[in-house]
């Protein structure tokens, strides 16, 4: 497989067997640094040469153990970025980059010609709001003067992202955000899209008038297929042609999820901007009362009594998704969440589907390991990825699983040791997979290997 490489010896595993915590700390700050670019971390020198959005708040949890102040920049640099509307784009890119560093580039996604856009140039998609959750851990990690006045200033950014998708993205009106594109979801190949992707009118032969960035530094056998990414462009080019219009989406755009882990993740950030606002000199108060609602939402929209799980609802079909994939348990996020559906999760988590043991020797996959579409491979439909069972674990320390969270946590730390920071991993084996100096798994690494008590 042909991954390439940032270069250097920060991309080498550590020895598994004679783990050493320093070595593990030097080699996530080292990846951290390589991929440090003037105001922001990219998530990988080869694969992804531009800012992103969710990477960016896992990363700035990352520096806020190494280098704090860099958090601050990472996530003020991304803000600024922030359309007019409240939308923090899942993109921002780096003009000073070759045309086709990656695809599709700022060109394809000509963001200028969006009302409320920001200078940068930016996609129009959004992703899981995790911001105002990293933004409150990295100040409680290390605060400071400088942290406290980063914060403040963030604080209404924040707020607005919240606003945004509280009522321009509630197409289905039940107190949910609703996700436009895969790629909103963060989890982009999963399984979970398949359903109201098929129903994308797309011909992979239009994959013919672009060259694909992904495939020239990843294996093609781990990636999307044409036919996905034609959708993929289908579904921006509808988007883009309204200009990034929310107003109508319900009339006219072809694909329409609420997801579970976007919906937990604004539920945990209000959680998050209600001890944020009094740094603010605001009132937390209505920030409860939002995050109360949301998972009040979830549970009534997205929680499936049958299966015992969360699962995506698609609003142009009105029906869940029946794919039970580890989004499923992303709202144990909430620290609210009804007892009934904690170990309703908890089952699910522990079930073959997904492994969860309080000694387990590999980390929670990305789709239902007993389906008959778990592919240990393509990306986000089998391997293990650290960000989610980064959010797991903190899910399962929220709802007083310490046994279970330190079985998660060993085997997330001896990933890292077997193999580096890579992108991905093989669900079974732990081999690395993706790109080889991945952002945010040097990040998260930093945090579990500090085991900070959730807050
Ligand atoms: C992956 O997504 C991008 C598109 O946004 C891609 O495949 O080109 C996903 O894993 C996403 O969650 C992640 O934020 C991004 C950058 O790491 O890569």
């Amino acid at each position: 497989m042909s991954t390439g490489t940032a270069g250097g010896p920060h991309t080498g595993a550590v020895d598994a067997g004679a783990r050493d915590v320093g070595a593990l700390r030097r080699l996530a700050v080292a990846t951290l640094e390589a991929n440090w670019e003037r105001d922001h971390t990219v998530p990988s020198r080869t694969l992804y040469p531009h800012q992103w959005s969710w990477d960016s708040a896992f990363i700035a949890i990352g520096w806020s153990h190494a280098r704090p102040e860099r958090a601050w920049r990472e996530l003020t640099s991304l803000f600024r970025a922030q359309w007019l509307d409240g939308r923090v784009p899942h993109i921002v890119f780096n003009r000073a980059l070759p045309v086709g560093s990656y695809f599709p580039g700022p060109e394809f996604w000509d963001s200028g010609r969006a009302d409320g856009a920001p200078a940068a140039a930016t996609s129009g998609l959004i992703q899981p709001p995790v911001h105002a959750s990293a933004a409150w851990l990295a100040y409680r990690r290390s605060p400071s003067e400088a942290g406290r006045a980063a914060l403040r200033r963030l604080y209404p950014r924040l707020a607005a992202q919240q606003r945004y998708l509280a009522t321009r993205r509630d197409v289905g009106g039940g107190g949910l955000a609703c996700i436009v594109h895969p790629w909103e979801s963060g989890l982009d190949n999963s399984p979970a899209w398949d359903a109201p992707l098929a129903a994308v009118p797309a011909d992979a032969a239009v994959m013919r008038a672009y060259r694909r960035h992904d495939t020239a530094y990843a294996d093609a056998a781990h990636r999307p297929t044409d036919l996905d990414y034609a959708r993929y462009v289908a579904l921006v080019a509808a988007y883009r042609e309204r200009r990034y219009r929310d107003d109508d989406l319900a009339a006219r755009h072809p694909f329409l999820v609420e997801c579970p882990l976007v919906n937990a993740a604004m539920g945990a950030a209000e959680h998050a901007l209600a001890r944020i606002a009094p740094l603010a000199g605001a009132d937390p108060g209505p920030h409860r009362e939002r995050a109360a609602r949301i998972t009040e939402a979830l549970v009534r929209r997205l929680y499936d009594p049958a299966t015992g799980t969360f699962q995506p609802r698609d609003l142009r079909a009105d029906r869940l998704v029946p794919a039970r994939t580890v989004l499923g348990l992303a709202p144990l996020v909430l620290p609210d969440l009804p007892a009934r559906q904690v170990s309703a999760l908890l089952a699910e988590a522990c079930s073959p589907r997904f492994g969860l043991a309080a000694r387990m020797d590999r980390p929670l996959p990305s789709h239902d390991r007993t389906a008959a579409d778990f592919e240990p491979l393509r990306y986000w439909r089998g391997p293990s990825w650290m960000n989610v069972n980064w959010l797991v674990r903190r899910g399962l320390l929220r709802h007083g699983r310490p046994d279970l969270a330190a079985g998660l946590r060993e085997s997330m730390i001896e990933l890292v040791a077997r193999s580096g920071c890579h992108e991905y991993f093989h669900p079974d084996t732990g081999a690395g997979l993706g790109s080889p100096a991945f952002g945010w798994t040097a990040a998260l690494l930093l945090d579990v290997l500090a085991d900070d008590p959730p807050g």
